[in-house]
């Protein structure tokens, strides 16, 4: 895993962005990282980076550390979620996560799963296949027996670590990057971006999943971490859209309603809010492969993905979702509709597309899909969550209903409007 130093890229960063960004008391004594690692998604690691997560999760736990993670949430959960404090807990417990394990090994750093991509047929993904992180749990006790922690005993109780797909053998459909850059794009504060997020992407991976996933020591199934991972990776995308104003963003209410302020502690540490909220400084030395392309390069996010066809270059995929109705595209994706867009909205230009688009490969002109393409471009409804999910998270039934509509209506017009997903087989 390479380092690199930039410290010194950091401190004159730091020294302009102070000029426009509100830094609240205390934020400016936060020293700056000696160096940062990049955090990276798990099926983009080489053979021997994945090796040296594995074996830095299996020496942790051994030493009993995966349970403590899994009784620690377990404690905590019902004050860091359905509040303000679900996206700078988890961010610092993640971190306290990658410490320990690179007290094993120096250079690991946590993967995330851009299980955005898998949104159509999760099950199917090989984040969940023995190469990874196991699958589905079998037998009487639901026990997942490949994988990282296919050998596993954990707590409570010394049992396996447990799976139980919601649709059987299979997973109903997650979230979209569609979706999700469309949240990017439509969320101003910190606490709406929070509240979508949570009650979306972040709670159909664990319903999903279920079995430990479904529970509040979930920590003990080794999706958490990436997948957390990968939710600290959107935060922080959105943070580095507007850094001046959104870095120390903090609004909305802690788990007994009363307003947050940057002063208040990180839940069960003396951590204040503001020491983790930016990149780079304090405890917080890392950053995201997407967000270390867009900041070199704005263009190098927005990749042109291999197409079959190679008769002409082909448009990004940015450029398919802007040939939306612009009515579609006004409602949905405020931000392409002014324009290109920040690259850090746009969560379809760093994943690669499962294939070739009949409709985008060789026509630069996109209609609608062939008629011989079945349903394949039909996006699926992502799945809710079950009201008792969304109570044990202490968020509003309604609120999140709203909320799954509002998702539901974004994917019929994204429909009727015969958009084809590049993330669909
Ligand atoms: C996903 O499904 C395809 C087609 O059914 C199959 O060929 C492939 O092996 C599956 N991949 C995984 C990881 O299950
Ligand atoms: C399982 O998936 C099928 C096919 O997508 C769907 O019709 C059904 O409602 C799902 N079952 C549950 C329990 O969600
Ligand atoms: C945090 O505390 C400092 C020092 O007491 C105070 O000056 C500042 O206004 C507080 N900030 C917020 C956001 O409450
Ligand atoms: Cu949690």
């Amino acid at each position: 895993m390479k380092f690199f130093n930039i410290a010194l890229g950091l401190t004159l960063l730091g020294t302009f962005v102070a000029d426009c960004m509100a830094v609240p008391p205390g934020a400016e004594f936060v020293p700056v990282c000696k160096k940062i690692g990049v955090r990276k998604e798990i099926r983009s690691l080489t053979a021997t980076e994945w090796q040296a997560y594995s074996n830095a999760v299996a020496a942790a736990y051994n030493d009993k550390w995966i349970d403590w993670f899994g009784y620690y949430h377990s404690r905590v959960a019902d004050v860091v979620h359905g509040s303000s404090q679900f996206l700078v807990f988890h961010r610092d417990f993640i971190n306290s996560y990658e410490d320990i394990l690179q007290g094993y090994n120096p250079d690991v750093m946590v993967p995330y799963w851009n299980m955005m991509v898998d949104f159509q047929n999760p099950a199917n993904s090989s984040v969940l296949g023995s190469k990874y992180l196991g699958g589905n749990g079998v037998g009487a006790n639901n026990c997942v027996n490949s994988g990282l922690a296919g050998t596993w005993s954990l707590f409570p109780k010394d049992r396996c670590l447990s799976r139980v797909y919601n649709n059987g053998t299979n997973i109903n459909s997650w979230y979209s990057p569609e979706y999700v850059t469309s949240v990017m794009q439509r969320s101003n504060t910190y606490a709406d971006f929070r509240f979508n997020i949570e009650n979306s992407v972040h709670g159909a991976v664990h319903l999903g999943l279920n079995g430990d996933m479904g529970t509040m020591h979930s920590p003990t199934d080794p999706v958490f971490f990436l997948h957390h991972v990968n939710i600290d990776r959107l935060y922080a995308q959105w943070q580095a859209v507007k850094p001046a104003t959104r870095t120390y963003m903090y609004d909305g209410v802690d788990s007994k309603s009363v307003p947050v302020t940057t002063n208040d502690s990180i839940i069960g540490t003396s951590t204040p809010v503001y020491a983790v909220m930016r990149l780079g400084y304090g405890k917080m030395c890392y950053t995201y492969d997407t967000i270390k392309a867009a900041k070199g390069d704005a263009s190098a996010l927005v990749k042109r993905q291999p197409r079959k066809c190679i008769k002409r270059p082909s448009p990004a995929t940015q450029q398919i979702i802007m040939k939306l109705p612009p009515k579609v595209l006004a409602q949905f994706y405020p931000s392409f509709a002014k324009g290109p867009g920040h690259p850090l909205e746009n969560e379809m230009a760093t994943i690669s597309p499962h294939q070739p688009m009949a409709a985008d490969a060789c026509a630069v002109d996109f209609k609608a899909p062939p008629p011989n393409e079945n349903m394949r471009g039909k996006m699926p409804l992502p799945s809710g969550l079950p009201d008792d999910w969304i109570k044990m998270q202490g968020s509003s039934v309604a609120q999140v209903r709203a909320l799954e509509k509002a998702a539901y209506d974004m994917v019929d017009a994204l429909n009727k409007a015969n958009y084809l997903s590049p993330y669909m087989v």
